[in-house]
C-alpha cells in the first residue's frame, strides 16, 4: 500500500522531491490554481470550515480521512494508483508489449488532446456550481457540494501533473489554458458542450452529478485501460473519488422523488399545482430535467462513428470501459451493428468495431443510467402511483453525432420541426418550470432542517448524524 506524502508543498505519491524541475514547474502552477479557486470556486464559503474527506492512501479500501478544513487549505495533491509489475498492453494493435512509461512520439498530440479534454471538464464543473452554496437545501448537501468541488479540483491536478511531467513546454502551456477557459464564456468557453451549461439550481446539480459525472466514470474507465501507464494509474485513482459524486446525484434525485410522493400522499392528490403549492417538485418536472441532462451527457461520448475513437483504440491510448470483459481486444476486422440515419430514414448499418467505440461506451453508460430509473420507479410504484420516469431515447435532442439536429420526440420518433417546437415545453424545462424551481431555491443552514422540496437524507457522513453541523458558516 502506498501512503500519501502530505509533508511537501504539493502532496504526492510520485516522488516529486526527486524531480526538482517538475516540482518547480508544478509549484509555479500552484498559486495560479489557488487564485483560480478563490475567484472561480464556491462563492461565499472560502473561510468556512467544512467536514471533508481527504485521501490518505490509494487503496480503494479505507483511503479516506475526515475532518474540518477550510476549502482553500484543502491538500490538493497528485495521487496515482500503484504500478502493476510487468503490466502489458491489452488492447489495440500492440497487445502483449510492455505498457509505456513515457509518451511515444507518434501519439503525443492525440494523447495530449485526450488529457486536455479530460482536464478541462474538472474546473469547468466547479465553475458551473460556484453559486449553489447560496441556495443549499441543508448543511449536509452543502458539504457534499463542496466535497465534489474540491475533488474535481484534484482531478484537475491529476491531469496537470501528466501535462507537466510528460509533455514539456506544450504541456505547461496547456496547463495554463485549463485555468483560462471559463464555463459558458462567449470567447473562451470550456471544450465540451455540457460543461458550458449553467447549473444554477440544485435540481440541475443532482441531475448533473447523476448523469454527467457518470460520463466521467465511463471516460475515466476507458482511460484507465490506457497503455500510457501514468494516465491509466491516475484515472484508476480518480474513479474511487467519482463514485461519491454519482452517489450524491442518485441520492439527491431519490430524495426529490420521495418528497414528491410524500406530498402526493399527504394531500391525497397528484395535481401538479397542489404539489407545487406545497413546495415540492412534481415528477413531471423532474422528468424534464432528466431529459435535459441525459441528452446533454450523451453528446459527451462523441460521434457514433468516429475515426478519432478508432485511432485511439488501435494505438492503445483509450480502451473500452472494462476492456477485459471483451473476448476480442483487438477488434481489427470485426464489425459492429448500429442504427443509422440517412435522408431522414432509419437504416441498419455495419461499421468497423473500432470506429464504433464511442457508441459502445455510450451504450454501456445508458445501461448504467437505467439503474437509478428502476429504483425511482420502484419507489413510485410502492407508493401506489401509476407514473414512470424514463430515460428519453438516445436520439432525442442530440447535438453531436448522427442524430444531431434531427427532431425526434422523447421516444425517438422522428417528427417535424413544428411538432418539436410545439411540444418542447412538455419535454424540457420551460421558462415557467425554471422560475418555479428557482423560487424553491432558498438557503437552509439550520443543521436540523431540510428545504421543502427534498426529503431529509437517510444517513449522515462517516457515521455522523444527519443533523451534524457539516459546515461552520462564518457570517
Ligand atoms: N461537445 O469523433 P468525435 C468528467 C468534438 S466528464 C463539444 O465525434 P471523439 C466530469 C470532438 O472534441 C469526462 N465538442 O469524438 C464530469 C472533436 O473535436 P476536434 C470527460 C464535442 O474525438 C462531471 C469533434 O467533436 N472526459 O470527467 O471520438 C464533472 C469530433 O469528434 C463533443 C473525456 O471526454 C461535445 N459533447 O470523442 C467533472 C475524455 N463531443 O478534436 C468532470 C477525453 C465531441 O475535431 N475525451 N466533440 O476539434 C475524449 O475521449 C474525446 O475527446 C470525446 C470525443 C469522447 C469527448
Ligand atoms: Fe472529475
Ligand atoms: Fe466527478
Amino acid at each position: 500500500m502506498s501512503v500519501l506524502n502530505y509533508q511537501e508543498r504539493i502532496p504526492n505519491n510520485v516522488d516529486l522531491s526527486n524531480d526538482l524541475s517538475l516540482q518547480r514547474a508544478l509549484e509555479h502552477w500552484q498559486p495560479k490554481f489557488k487564485n483560480w479557486w478563490q475567484e472561480m470556486g464556491p462563492e461565499g464559503f472560502q473561510s468556512a470550515d467544512v467536514y471533508l474527506r481527504t485521501a490518505i492512501s490509494v487503496d480503494s479500501a479505507g483511503w479516506a480521512s475526515y475532518g474540518k478544513v477550510k476549502m482553500p487549505e484543502y491538500r490538493w495533491g497528485i495521487f496515482l494508483n500503484d504500478k502493476v509489475k510487468d503490466r502489458k498492453i491489452h488492447f489495440g494493435d500492440n497487445i502483449g508489449q510492455p505498457v509505456w512509461q513515457q509518451v511515444p512520439g507518434d501519439y503525443r498530440s492525440i494523447l495530449r488532446r485526450l488529457i486536455v479534454t479530460q482536464g478541462d471538464t474538472e474546473p469547468a464543473s466547479v465553475e458551473q456550481q460556484r453559486l449553489l452554496g447560496k441556495t443549499c437545501p441543508s448543511l449536509f448537501d452543502l458539504r457534499n457540494l463542496f466535497q465534489v468541488n474540491v475533488e474535481e479540483g484534484r482531478h484537475l491536478w491529476a491531469m496537470v501533473y501528466l501535462l507537466h511531467a510528460y509533455f514539456g513546454r506544450d504541456g505547461r502551456e496547456e496547463a495554463e489554458g485549463l485555468l483560462e477557459r471559463y464555463s459558458g464564456d462567449q470567447d473562451n468557453p470550456r471544450i465540451l458542450g455540457t460543461f458550458n451549461e449553467p447549473i444554477t439550481d440544485w435540481v440541475s446539480f443532482f441531475m448533473f452529478t447523476y448523469f454527467t459525472d457518470r460520463d466521467g466514470k465511463y471516460q475515466l474507465k476507458s482511460l484507465a485501460e490506457s497503455s500510457f501507464d501514468p494516465l491509466a494509474r491516475t484515472c484508476q485513482f480518480m474513479l474511487t473519488e467519482e463514485a461519491h459524486h454519482m452517489q450524491v446525484g442518485e441520492t439527491g434525485i431519490t430524495r426529490m422523488v420521495q418528497k414528491s410522493l410524500d406530498t402526493m400522499k399527504k394531500l391525497n392528490t397528484d395535481s401538479i399545482e397542489a404539489i407545487r403549492n406545497a413546495g415540492a417538485i412534481d415528477l413531471q418536472t423532474l422528468q424534464k430535467y432528466i431529459n435535459f441532462w441525459f441528452s446533454s451527457s450523451l453528446d459527451l461520448f462523441g460521434s457514433e462513428i468516429s475515426s478519432n475513437a478508432a485511432t485511439s483504440f488501435a494505438n492503445g491510448l483509450k480502451g473500452r470501459p472494462d476492456e477485459a470483459r471483451y473476448d476480442d481486444n483487438s477488434e481489427k476486422d470485426s464489425i459492429f451493428k448500429l442504427e443509422g440515419i440517412v435522408d431522414n430514414k432509419i437504416i441498419d448499418q455495419e461499421v468497423p468495431t473500432r470506429n464504433a467505440m464511442n457508441e459502445i461506451t455510450r451504450q454501456a453508460y445508458v445501461k448504467d443510467c437505467e439503474i437509478g430509473l428502476k429504483r425511482w420507479n420502484r419507489l413510485i410504484n410502492k407508493a401506489g402511483y401509476d407514473i414512470t420516469l424514463n430515460l428519453p431515447s438516445t436520439r432525442f435532442r442530440r447535438n453531436i453525432g448522427m442524430w444531431a439536429n434531427i427532431n425526434t420526440d422523447p421516444n425517438g420518433k422522428i417528427i417535424s420541426k413544428d411538432d418539436m417546437n410545439n411540444n418542447i415545453n412538455d419535454w424540457l424545462p420551460s421558462n415557467g418550470d425554471k422560475e418555479f424551481i428557482n423560487s424553491l431555491m432558498v438557503q437552509v443552514t439550520d443543521p436540523d432542517k431540510t428545504a421543502s422540496w427534498i426529503a431529509s437524507p437517510i444517513r449522515g457522513i462517516n457515521n455522523l448524524g444527519i443533523d451534524y453541523k457539516y459546515v461552520d458558516i462564518v457570517q
